[in-house]
């Protein structure tokens, strides 16, 4: 059997509930503060979620809710300084602290880091964002666990397309057959399979709940503590509350021989 050597994560939905109250909430004030009425509900952000990246949701808005802004020259120019707003005001707020990391995500990260396992994020998020939230929800050398922080633009194609894996496994130098991915969301899912990694364990959320992750190795409502147990809501992998490195391990099993 082909050992188990990293473990790769997504950020948005998987490490902390960031979107709702997070990104949402930072699109928003960047939309006021321009001057535009445009506004973003949790309904209608919920829907614009099936478009990854932030300048790619704005401009999918605009195209789809917004036809007195679609013709405008301008269009692009106005997206980049939107989302360099965003980025400052989502930034602000992890260094406020106001989202934590989900149930478990401490707890199994610190023990992968402590088992040896390489460690590596997998984002279409901006950069500058991971490290925030790296640093201000888990510890201030968080981003220093990490071997790798594959993030936002480095791939022209953002999840579901699978470029964001096969590009941090180039860089880890790990075959999808060593690793196993951490994601929330289908077109994650979708991501992660499409560049050959056949172990996924899924924490669904709110905005993701009921979604079809069918291929998925182990679907959970989080990864779970001690005194707060995840429910396993898919996969044949026994699980008793906690996904710990023994899950891991055996999710790695199962899914790679
Ligand atoms: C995350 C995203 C991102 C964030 C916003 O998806 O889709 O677009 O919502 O980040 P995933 P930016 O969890 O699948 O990586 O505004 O920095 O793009
Ligand atoms: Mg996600």
């Amino acid at each position: 059997m082909t050992a188990l050597r990293a473990l790769l994560f997504d950020v948005d939905g998987t490490l902390a509930d960031t979107e709702r109250d997070g990104h949402r909430i930072a699109f928003n004030r960047a939309f006021a503060d321009a001057g535009l009425d445009w506004v973003w509900t949790p309904e209608l952000y919920g829907e614009l979620l099936a478009v990854t990246g932030g300048k790619e949701r704005m401009l999918h808005y605009v195209a789809r809710c917004r036809p007195d802004f679609a013709s405008r020259p301008d269009l692009a120019g106005l997206v980049a300084r939107l989302h360099r707003a965003k980025t400052a005001i989502y930034v602000e707020m992890l260094d406020a602290g106001v989202i934590p990391l989900r149930p478990g995500v401490e707890r199994l990260l610190r023990a992968a880091l402590e088992a040896g396992y390489r460690l590596a994020i997998a984002t279409t998020t901006t950069p500058e964002n991971v490290t925030a939230l790296l640093r201000n929800a888990l510890a201030p050398d968080a981003e220093s666990w990490f071997q790798l922080v594959a993030a936002g633009d480095v791939v022209p194609r953002k999840k579901p397309a699978p470029d964001i894996y096969t590009w941090a496994m180039d860089r880890l130098g790990v075959a999808p057959d060593e690793c196993v991915a951490f994601e929330d969301s289908r077109h994650g899912l979708d991501s992660a399979t499409g560049a050959g990694i056949r172990a996924v364990v899924v924490t669904v959320n709110d905005y993701t709940r009921s979604q079809d992750f069918h291929g998925a190795t182990l679907v959970l409502d989080s990864l779970g503590e001690p005194d707060r147990p995840a429910g396993r809501l898919a996969g044949v992998v026994a699980f008793d509350g906690c996904c710990t490195l023994e899950t891991v391990r055996a999710v790695h099993a199962a899914a790679c021989g």
